[in-house]
């Protein structure tokens, strides 16, 4: 079971302070780490899982929220064998491009009732189809405000300008900043306290007793800075992962605790800083995200040419994780990974071959990996759009339109996994199935 780990509840800022706590037992509602898998009621647990960061949005009451819209995605999903959710907890008002609007945070200490219940409508509709949530804190990325908002209010200097440059190296550098800052830091805590110490004003329930939060999660893709990160950046940001994620148990003893890291994508591509970021007995299990055309592995304008280097390097990515998690003796969770639609198009016609063929050579692999016992605890696939569509002729997101599963910051099409893309679903049934079906 998940070691016994040190917390201490009464401190905001100071982790761990000697306090021993038990962890939830074997054949617990709530999911807990057997070694190297998910347990859950006492039997193995697998993610079969999707990317669904506006799953709040959609349960606001009134706003943005479309209540009508998420039972049905709920029970699409559900349909498909998916059984987890990584859902988006909280944002940042922002001034900043590309982000989402409206935030459940609109300045420091004034976070949105109806946003946040909407949180709660989610929570009690996955619970009545017995699915689990994976819910993260921040984001490194701008799209929901996320660490760069925290530094405009506590430094008043945007970490990017997105209107003058698309500069990303400075973004993560100054990004990163965000760890260092105590204002930041101590308005951060107290938006994690509000989260997990919140009750569900839908079922009444503590959020700390819900069988169906998985995990908490720091944040979207925490980076230590940008790929030169220093070795002070990189201790900066092992000692954050350390003291929030023992902060975050100390507040709640019965759910898991993640980063949300990419892996070596985003670990300034050192092993040894993801080791040391994931070691902590803090942090219950190890995520990570493959990204072939971010990463410039593919060229989706040459499908055929560059194939061969994407799945080869893809597979690589895949298996050196694998190897990483046995040396630390933690599941491995892969969160995100995805790709485009033929054409390249982000047009809801456009086929999705090339995508299928992707997501087949990821899932053979996982499947694979664990059936032979292997750190592995499941997958989730970047991202459902659903029934969403894409309101614009140039695909970006306005205030107004739907959502879908790529966010503000990306074009509405790029990687969403709509309802009608029979061929990818039936894909992910397939390789569902194989993953539910394993024994432990
Ligand atoms: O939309 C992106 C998201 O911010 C993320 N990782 C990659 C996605 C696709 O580019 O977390």
């Amino acid at each position: 079971m998940r070691p016994l780990y040190r917390f201490c509840a009464a401190a905001l800022m100071a982790a761990s302070c000697g306090i021993v706590a038990a962890a939830p037992a074997a054949g617990s509602d709530f999911v807990t780490v057997n070694q190297t898998h998910f347990a859950h009621k006492g039997q193995a647990y697998y993610i079969v899982g999707a990317n669904f960061w506006y799953g709040g949005y959609l349960g606001a009451a009134s706003g943005v929220g479309d209540r009508a819209r998420l039972l049905k995605e709920l029970d699409n999903m559900k349909a498909i064998g998916i059984n987890n959710l990584r859902v988006l907890a909280v944002s940042e008002k922002t001034d900043m491009k590309s982000a989402v609007r409206p935030a459940t945070t609109n300045a420091p200490g004034q976070y949105d009732e109806t946003l946040l219940a909407g949180l709660d409508f989610l929570m009690a509709e996955v619970a009545k189809r017995d699915m689990t949530v994976v819910l993260y804190l921040n984001n490194f990325w701008q799209w929901s405000g996320g660490m760069t908002q925290y530094l405009n209010w506590f430094e008043g200097t945007p970490a990017l300008d997105p209107n003058v440059t698309r500069d990303y190296d400075t973004y993560m550098r100054k990004t990163a900043g965000f760890y260092r800052n105590a204002a930041a830091q101590a308005e951060y805590r107290k938006v994690i306290a509000s989260i997990v110490k919140r009750v569900n004003t839908i079922t009444g329930k503590p959020y700390t007793e819900d069988t169906h939060i998985l995990s908490w999660q720091l944040a979207n893709e925490p980076r230590p800075g940008n790929g030169k990160a220093t070795p002070e950046e990189k201790a900066v940001y092992v000692k954050w992962i350390d003291e929030t994620a023992g902060y975050i148990h100390g507040l709640d003893r019965n759910h898991l605790v993640s980063s949300g890291s990419e892996g070596l994508a985003g670990s300034a591509q050192d092993a040894q800083l993801y080791l040391d970021a994931h070691r902590t007995q803090h942090i219950d299990y190890l995520t990570y995200h493959l990204w072939p055309k971010n990463w410039n592995w593919f060229d989706s304008h040459n499908p055929d040419g560059s194939w061969d280097n994407a799945i080869g390097k893809s597979r690589d990515y895949l298996n050196t994780h694998i190897e990483l998690a046995k040396k630390l003796g933690k599941p491995i969770v892969l969160e995100e990974f995805g790709l485009d639609r033929d054409g390249p198009s982000f047009s809801v016609k456009a086929t999705t071959h090339i995508r299928d063929r992707f997501y087949r050579e990821v899932f053979e692999i996982v499947t694979t990996r664990a059936k032979k016992g292997d750190p592995i605890a499941g997958f989730n696939f970047w991202a459902w759009g659903g029934a969403g569509r894409a309101a614009n002729a140039d695909y970006w997101w306005k205030p107004g339109n739907d959502f879908v599963g790529d966010p503000p910051q990306e074009e509405q099409g790029l990687y969403s996994v709509f309802d009608s893309d029979v061929t990818s679903l039936i894909l992910i049934k397939e390789y569902g199935d194989k993953l539910h079906a394993i024994k432990r």
